[in-house]
Parts: C-alpha cells; structure tokens; sequence
C-alpha cells in the first residue's frame, strides 16, 4: 500500500522527460505468487545527446531481481533500487540503450486490484493511473509513448487463454527441450505507440462469443468478448452495443477502428467501470452481462453507456493521449460527452438529457459546492486516484456540449476534425484542444476557458420584466460564483443560455433582440449584471431558460407558479418542462420542510397535484418521459435546496408527505395507467419497452405508499418475469413497506433466488441499505457477514456500504452517529486491502458541514478516527483531510 508522503503534485512543475522509451518488450511468465516480469526497455534521450542525469524510473511495492544495459549485468555500485524507485547513475555515453529489468510480482496477492491481480482466478490488469509501476519499474507518465511488443508464457490448463494489447503476433506451445513444459505462450504486438497506462494483458480460463465489424473503409476487424464460462449469452447486448457504437463513431465523428482485433474482458473484481486499453478494453462484469431474468433495464442502459464510452475512448484518449494527468478532463469530458450523444441517438434525447442532468445535480452539484471541489483541470493533486471524479467526467462532459452549444453543431465538428488532424499520436493539453475550436471559429474562448480552470458551480439570477405600452421584454441577468477550497476570488465565466419566449398559445414566439449578447437562441451572459431587451413583443410571454440544460448553472428565477405551471404544460423543450415542474416540487418540498420542523402538518397546493395527474396521462409524452416526471427530487437534492443546518428526517417526511398527496389525489388514474402499462408481449430491453416498465413502477411505488397497501407490490413480485420489474417491487415493499410479512417473505425469495449470482445479490444489498431509517445501520451490519458479501470485492462493497452512505440519508446520518461509525469503521477495514475503493466510497461524509450542529459532531469524530489511522494510504488521507479542512 502506498502511505501517504504528504508529497503535492503540482501542473506548473510539468516538464518533459529527458528520457524516452519508444520500444518495450515485455515477456510475462505467469504465476499466482511469482510471477517473472522481463522488460526490455529501448532507452533515448530526447536531446538526441549522451545522457547527462541519471535514469529515474517509477515503482511501487516491486521486487527487482536483474538489471543490465546493452546486455550488461549492472554492479550494484550504479543503482539504488527501492521497491518505488529504480535510479541509474552510471549510464552509457549513447543517446541510445536496451535497459533489461526483471522484476517479481504476486498477482494472487494483489487486493488493491492495480497493477497486474487476479480475479477468480484469471490474470488481468489495471494500469490506470498508475498500475504500470506495479508491474515493472518504468516511465510511468502519460506523455511517454512506446510501441509494445508482450510476450505471455502461462501453464495452458490454469491459462488456455492469452491476451494483450494490439494483434496477436505467434502463439505456441513453449518447449523445455524434447518434454512438453505443460506450459504455453502468445506473443502480441500493438503498432501503436501508448502510454503505459493503456496497457493490459489477460490471461486464463473463460467463454467467448465472437463477431466481426467491417469498417467504412472496408477493413475487418474481429471482435471478442470473454466472460466467465457459461455466461456467453449474456454476452450479447454489449456485442450488439459494441457494433452500434463503431458504426456511430464513423457517422457522427467520422472515426474509425485501427487494429485487426478488438477484444472486451469482463472481471469481477474491478474497482472501476471499465477500462479502455488499447484493443483490449477490460470491464467490471457488471457493466458486460445481461439477460432479462438477472439485469434491469437500468442495466442495460449502463452496458451500452460504458461499451461505448470504453470504445469511443480509442480516439480520444488513447490516439490523442493526455499530457500529464492535470489533462485528464481532455480524454474524460470529451469521451463522456461522446458516449451521452451515443445514448441520446439510441434512445430518447430528452429522457437522457433529463436523466444526466439528474445525475450531475446529485453527484457533481455537491461535489462543487463541499470541501472536495475542484476545477475541471485541477491544478494539483496529492493522490491522482481520486481525481476520477464526476467533476472531471460529467462537469468536464458539459463542458464540452457547452461549446457545441456556443460554436453551433457545424463548428464544433470542424473543430473536432482538426483536433483530431492535428493531434493524432499526441499527449495534449486542454489548451490545444480549446485552441482548434477557436481556430475554426474564430472565436475567443479565453473566458469561456475558465470552465475549465475554475471550481464551483456559478448561479445565475433571472428576473423577466414586460412593458406592454412599449411592447417590450426586459430580461436582467445576474452571475455569481462562490469560493472554493483554495480559490477565494473569482472571475467571471461566460455562460450559455438557451432560451424562449413562450407565448400565450405555448408557442415560441420569434424575437428580435436589441444590443448584444444573444445569438439566435443563445445568450450569452459574460458579465455579473447584464440587460437584454427584446422588441416588439405584445403581450406578456412566459421566459424559459437554460433550456436543455445549456450551462451547468443553479438557477433562480423570478417566476411565478402560474407560469412554472404553464411551462410545464407547454414548453416545447421537453428538459425545461421538465424542469419547470421539478422546480414546482423543489419548492413545495422545501415549505413543507419548513412547515414540519415547526411542528404543523404540511398541505399542498391542489393545482400542483393536479398537474401531476394531467402529466401522468398525457399520451402526447412517451411513457418514460412522464416517468421521470413523476420522480420526485431526492433527499440529496431537497438537503443541497435547503443548504444549511439539514435535519434529513424532517426532508424524508416532506417527501413521504408530497407522495402521499399525490398519491391520493391520483389514486384512480394511477391505477388505470399502471394497468395499461402491462407488457403485452416478449421482454424487450428496448427503450419504449423501458419506458413503459419505468412509469409503471413509479406509479407502483404511489401506489404502495399509503400504509398497508401492500398487495399490489407483493403480487407485481411474485408475478415479475424479469428482474426490472422483480426488484423494482422488491424495493417498493422494502422502502414503503418495511417489516411487513410480504416484504419478509419477498427479500427470502430474492435471495434464495438469486444466492449464486453475486450481481443480482448486490441489488438485494442495495435495496436493504436504502431503506429509510435508523434501523438500517444495524440491518447493513448484519448483512456485512452475510456469506454473499465479500470486503475484497468492490461492487460487493459498493452495494452494500457505498450504497448505505451515499443514498441513505436518514441512516447514514442517524443522530446517533451510529451510521458513521459503521461505515468509519467498513471503510477503514476496506483500504487495509483497497484504498481507492475505500477513498471512493469515504466522499460520503464530503457534505457533513450541512447538518444540523448535532450530526455534524458526530460526522467530524467519525472523520477524526479515521485520520489519526497510522500508516494511512495516501488515497484516503488526502480525502479525509480535505474533507475537515
Ligand atoms: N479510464 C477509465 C476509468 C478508469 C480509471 C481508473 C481506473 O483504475 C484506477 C480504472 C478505470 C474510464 O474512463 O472508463
Ligand atoms: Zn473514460
């Protein structure tokens, strides 16, 4: 385990290294406890003269047992080799050298899953950020490119199966002079030059199914995908994901795949999503197998998200590499935008932008707004592990359709192809890729930049004035953005603004816009205060702003519920509809909030139940739509509305209250509609199929509310013919009906069920860690030793103590504290074995300055434990103290 050294990595101490590496070859000969790691290292000075400072590669935990130059055995007086250092001092008066290294490692021992580990018995690795160093002593730095040339040599029974990165070369048995060794090899070699963080090998015992992909341009390339073996089937959706996603790349971004081969590993033990090395893409099982029996329909989705994501990576971020790791939002942000465009063509572009907006709110929001916010491009980091963050990726993803928005489509895809022309085979910066956008456009993005450069989530206050006499619209705008960790002063942001005026008929109405400051239907607000008018309108229209979503923004508008309403019947965009009627909830949560931590009883207003009935059986909006719609804010998002000194049983109850209004003011129609969602024929992961699944348990979950309505649920899962609808009722009866003797029964049978399926089981532990209430921090105690649970495996880990800290707001802080102190004490058995796991997960406490003054106690000793921890690693100390400080 690495400790912490208290060491800062800083973007402004960025130099280029005086070494090179453009060959490597490795040759691996397997083993669970000793493995033999022989790397042959082209060395080349970068100033093409004879070295003038010695050779300083990374490590971490490595054993070395040989060194030689040019086929030299070193002396030991030239080198010192610690387990994380190899430095050279004496090297050859060349520009020039083979440096030979073998080093030992011990998969089968390896927890932390970086480096090269085991999963169910299968060799694998994970590079990124800095895995390689756990394999070899190298350059381990995203701007040092080499072409690998991998050579596995594994016992063929234990590891039939060898892969690594690029075209397999040779394969073979591997002879020990006339005895056959039991022992084989395959060598692979990928013309690409890469990273180290991109590389990977498998090797082991799985299933596969295959296929092949013909490129625009005619090429064959062949696919595989490997899973655990009588698991094949469940293989296909992300076959039939990858296909779709190649084909889209060449469409939409104009990229094709380069190798002969691209192959997708699943594991199941990764701390990640998946990773993208190059042609050999491995994945957390998870996000590969589905059938219907055992994936939801959010599954699904997921699968298709990251099997895009994973492959779309191959132009950016494995083509066009990161500089140093500062740069990690380049490949991030652009390929999450790329795989959120893949999602919106495959399905509906209005329920996913409703959906990532969602997202963004509850992970992203609060990260901006707490002690762990950060600029999209950092500036320094302790610990890079714990800069995947949803700022990198999501804010760093709307960053990226900001500028669309700002360029128009036809730019931004210029700006791309250039990108793309310039910079292939590069590691760049965030400034080239802003700099071809401005280069097609003609555009100065120097403010815009600051997107990138600075933290926190900017507001921006909207007050709309009509002046009928002179038929003009006044529109005064404000921006604001408040400190954040290190940064106490800030600077204003450019901010894009989509925009309408909707008419008294719901119909935009055509503006003419007198100065500056809009584009078509884009403003662009670049000041703190700024006035726009508009000419030559009537009468009085109601303002929709940030339409889709265009800025990352809070806003506050001047509106009244009469055109919220409105908007929320009317506006032609579908995500501002949406949001008008979000923002409708948001404040009947938050009076009701207030009404209950003052004793009385909270009332809502009928109209507001009323809509929710009209939007419900709107045919007009396709079912998954109005699914969303009638997903109320969650704890988290009604705890950031309310900021401060946060009681989160007072907001539970406001939010059971509002369900129960609307449940009983709908109760009729809920229940036609739920009806007339039953699936009428075969199971379909499709997205109206979804959609349909999706309103229908909502309205389940109405349904159920009331107590002791208990039926409907317990026969939806009894009847349940896939597991979308199966755990969906598990859920409604375990969080609306906890206890009850259907509930009991119900999570028994799901268990009994499901017990050798450690992905399903997870969604029993997720379900039993959300349910609301104190008693749950017993129940997850409980279900730690539950022999479906593992501490080394992270989704297990994830499911059940992540889930049971980010998503379970009245356990997690009951007022005893009893909640941090489980999960204190799971994260620190955790990071004995995991510490990005348990860094990851331990973000949960990131909003504890928020509550109420008792729970804040509590939450700052659970955090203080952790930190007076010795030997801490370094991933969870720099999260812990950032967080207190
Ligand atoms: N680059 C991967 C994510 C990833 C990052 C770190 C990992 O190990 C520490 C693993 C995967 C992606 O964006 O999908
Ligand atoms: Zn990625």
């Amino acid at each position: 385990m690495r400790v912490d050294t208290g060491q800062v990595f800083k973007l402004e101490d960025y130099k280029p290294s005086e070494f090179l590496i453009p060959e490597t070859k490795l040759t691996f000969n397997l083993h669970p406890t000793k493995t033999l790691v022989q790397a042959e290292l082209t060395i080349r000075t970068r100033s093409g003269q004879p070295p003038n400072a010695a050779l300083v590669l990374d490590g971490d935990e490595l054993v070395l047992r040989s060194l030689a130059i040019n086929g030299k055995v070193l002396d030991a007086a030239s080198y010192t080799a610690t387990p994380d250092r190899l430095t050279i001092n004496e090297l050859p008066q060349a520009d020039t050298f083979t440096l030979s290294i073998e080093t030992e490692v011990a998969p089968e021992h390896n927890k932390a899953l970086s480096g090269l580990y085991r999963s169910s018995g299968n060799y694998t690795t994970q590079c990124e950020a800095e895995g390689f160093r756990r394999i070899t002593y190298f350059l381990d730095r995203p701007d040092v490119l080499s072409v690998y040339t991998v050579r596995l040599e594994a016992d063929s029974k234990e590891a039939p199966l060898l892969l690594s990165n690029g075209n397999l070369v040779e394969r073979g048995p591997v002879e020990s002079g006339a005895l056959d060794s039991g022992r084989h090899f395959a060598v692979w070699h990928d013309p690409f030059p890469k990273p180290s963080y991109l590389f990977a090998l498998v090797g082991g015992d799985l299933g596969s199914i295959k296929d092949s992909f013909t490129t625009a341009s005619g090429r064959e390339v062949e696919l595989g995908i490997y899973v655990e073996h009588g698991k094949e089937e469940r293989a296909a959706y992300a076959m039939a994901a990858l296909k779709r996603s190649m084909r889209w790349d060449e469409e939409v971004f104009g990229r094709e795949y380069d190798l002969d081969v691209f192959n997708i590993v699943a594991v199941s033990d990764f701390n990640m999503g998946a990773m993208e090395n190059k042609g050999l893409n491995i994945f957390n099982d998870k996000y590969v197998l589905a059938d219907e029996a055992t994936a939801s329909d959010a599954d699904y989705a997921g699968i298709e998200a990251v099997i895009a994501h994973e492959y779309f990576h191959n132009w950016t971020g494995n083509r066009i590499t990161c500089r140093d790791w500062f740069q990690l939002c380049l490949k991030e942000g652009l390929t999450v935008f790329r795989d959120h465009e893949f999602s919106a063509d495959q399905r509906s572009r209005a329920v996913k932008r409703i959906a990532e907006v969602r997202g963004l709110r509850a992970q992203q929001f609060p990260e901006d707004q707490g002690p762990l916010a950060h600029p999209v491009r950092p500036r320094r980091y302790r610990e890079i592990n714990n800069f995947y963050t949803s700022t990198v990726y999501e804010k760093g993803s709307e960053v990226v359709r900001m500028i669309r928005t700002i360029l128009g489509a036809e730019d931004f895809r210029r700006g791309m192809d250039l990108y793309f022309e310039r910079h292939d085979g590069d590691a760049a910066t965030i400034e080239d890729f802003l700099r071809v956008f401005e280069e097609v456009s003609g555009r100065d993005l120097s403010q815009f930049a600051l997107w990138y450069h600075q933290a926190g989530t900017p507001s921006v206050q909207v007050a709309m004035r009509h002046d009928a006499d002179k038929r003009e619209v006044t529109l005064h705008l404000e921006q604001a953005l408040a400190p954040t960790p290190s940064e106490s002063r800030k600077r204003l942001m450019h901010i894009p603004l989509q925009f309408g005026l909707v008419g008294q008929d719901g119909r935009d109405i055509a503006v003419k816009a007198a100065g500056e400051g809009v584009e078509g239907d884009v403003i662009h607000l670049r000041k703190r205060h700024q006035t726009i008018r508009f000419t030559d309108v009537p009468e009085r229209p109601v303002l929709s702003i940030n339409r889709g979503f265009s800025a990352p923004i809070m806003l506050a508008m001047e509106q009244t519920a009469e055109d919220r309403m409105f908007l929320a019947r009317h506006d032609s965009d579908l995500f501002a509809r949406w949001q008008a009627l979000t923002t409708l909830y948001t404040q009947a949560l938050t009076q009701a909030y207030r009404t209950i931590r003052g004793g009385s009883t909270p009332e809502f207003a009928p109209a507001l139940l009323a809509l929710v009935g009209d939007t419900a059986r709107n045919e007009a909006l396709e079912p998954a739509y109005r699914a969303l719609a009638l997903s109320l804010p969650g704890e988290g998002d009604i705890a950031r509305e309310i900021g401060q000194t946060i009681d989160p049983d007072a907001i539970l109850a406001a939010r059971n209250a509002l369900v129960l209004a609307i449940a009983a003011a709908n109760a009729d129609d809920f229940a036609k509609i739920y009806e007339a969602m039953a699936a009428s024929g075969p199971f379909s992961p499709d997205a109206a199929d979804a959609g349909r699944r999706s309103l229908r348990n909502v309205l389940l979950d109405y349904l159920s509310a009331p107590a002791g309505d208990v039926k409907r649920a317990a026969s939806r899962y009894e009847s349940a013919t896939n597991m979308t609808d199966r755990a969906a009722a598990l859920a409604v009866l375990a969080h609306r009906q906890s206890g009850s003797p259907e509930t009991v029964a119900a999570l028994a049978d799901f268990e009994s069920r499901f017990r050798p399926e450690p992905l399903v089981i997870d969604k029993w532990f997720q379900i039993q860690a959300t349910v609301p209430g104190t008693a749950t921090v017993n129940t997850v105690r409980e279900l730690m030793r539950h022999s479906g649970f593992s501490i080394d495996n992270p989704n297990r880990v994830r499911s059940l103590v992540g889930t049971f800290a980010a998503a379970n707001q009245t356990a997690f802080h009951a007022a005893d504290g009893s909640g941090y102190k489980l999960f204190a004490d799971a994260v620190l058995e955790v990071e004995r074995r995991n510490p990005q796991v348990a860094a990851r997960i331990a973000t949960a406490f990131r909003s504890w300055r928020s509550l109420e003054p008792g729970r804040q106690d509590k939450a700052r000793q659970a955090l203080v434990a952790i930190s007076q921890h010795r030997d801490l690693s370094s991933d969870l100390r720099d999260i812990v103290e950032r967080t207190l400080a």
